[in-house]
């Protein structure tokens, strides 16, 4: 089974580019920009990675990012994610980055995009990977700063498939951000939101996402299964919903092999991810592969996750068919 996960074509709709910062090269951009990390090695960096919930997480991650500090920088990030997908047989992936994490310390949003979206040619062209870019908003700062980011965005519309949310959700409803999301959708952008495991008001996000914000998929969603009303609205509109097994089983101890199951019983559109594969050390294959062990999916059930990932990714008709 592990042999046969390894060797399908697979598709990536979850991770952010930000989560795929290895700490080898994390030590080579810090040597590079003079940034003093609090560790001496990559292996007492990993050792440091102690989270247990989603804010524990996300110290750590804003942490990793300061030494992302010039387009080549990002340039890099993104050419060896792009690398190391390509090497487990992911053929197509769209990409999450965070703009504001960045802005926010100085590095201007023509370096972040302009480095990342070189190494998405370079890669497409030289690895034969194809991909997408998705802005994400951080749900915990103002609208007013994402509306602004958005304005940033505008002349580099064209390197964008579409915008998300992500960051952390409490006290921060998918409603704050509806006329950033109105205009992005207007601009012609695909809209997704992270609906994260367990958070406060997981149902009321996931119901105003649908309902007022009108997402095209949503970002992990696992709680939808508590209301038959939700699991409805999320079939009847083909939502696509992006779960991250073992992303979750860090914040909720719990690969959620058993919502998987349930969320397949009902047809509905789940896709395996693996969200910051270089913080939770694993990207797509070990995502499947510990799955697959843990819930003892069937082969069949394997090729129906992959191939939702593929029919729900943002592609043009003819890009898909190509796929399917
Ligand atoms: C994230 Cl696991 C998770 N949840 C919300 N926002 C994020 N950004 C990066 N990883
Ligand atoms: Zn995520």
């Amino acid at each position: 089974m592990q042999h046969f996960i390894e060797k399908m074509p697979k598709a990536e709709l979850h991770v952010h580019l930000e989560g795929t910062l290895e700490p080898e090269l994390s030590f080579a951009l810090a040597n590079k920009n003079g940034v003093v990390l609090a560790y001496e090695t990559p292996e007492a960096l990993v050792a440091a990675y102690d989270f247990y919930d989603l804010p524990s997480f996300l110290a750590i991650y804003y942490a990793g990012m300061n030494v992302l500090v010039e387009e080549d920088d990002f340039y890099q990030l993104t050419y060896a994610y792009l690398v190391k997908a390509r090497s487990q047989e992911t053929i197509y992936a769209e990409l999450f980055f965070d703009p504001q994490a960045h802005t926010s310390r100085g590095v201007s949003f023509d370096t972040v995009i302009t480095g990342i979206h070189q190494a998405q040619v370079d890669a497409e062209k030289k690895l034969g990977i194809k991909s997408q870019l998705i802005m994400c908003f951080l749900r915990e700062m103002s609208a007013e700063s994402a509306m602004q980011h958005l304005e940033l965005a505008k002349p580099y519309r064209n390197l964008l498939v579409g915008v998300g949310l992500d960051s952390d959700e409490r006290d921060n409803p998918p409603i704050k951000f509806y006329d950033v999301f109105r205009e992005a959708k207007a601009m012609g952008l695909k809209l997704t939101m992270h609906c994260d495991v367990n958070q406060q008001d997981s149902l009321i996000h996931i119901k105003q996402c649908i309902s007022d914000i009108q997402v095209d998929r949503i970002d992990h969603g696992i709680n939808s299964l508590e209301s038959e009303e939700l699991c409805e609205l999320i079939k009847d509109k083909k939502l696509g919903l992006t779960v991250c097994p073992v992303s979750n089983q860090f914040v909720v101890q719990s690969l959620t092999s058993v919502e998987i199951h349930k969320m397949l019983k009902k047809d509905m559109l789940v896709t395996i991810n693996s969200d910051d594969p270089a913080y939770f050390r694993a990207y797509l294959n070990e995502n499947l592969v510990q799955l697959q062990k843990e819930g003892k999916f069937s082969q069949e059930q394997i090729v129906t996750l992959v191939g939702n990932a593929f029919k729900v990714a943002w592609l043009d008709d003819a890009t898909q068919n190509g796929y399917l």
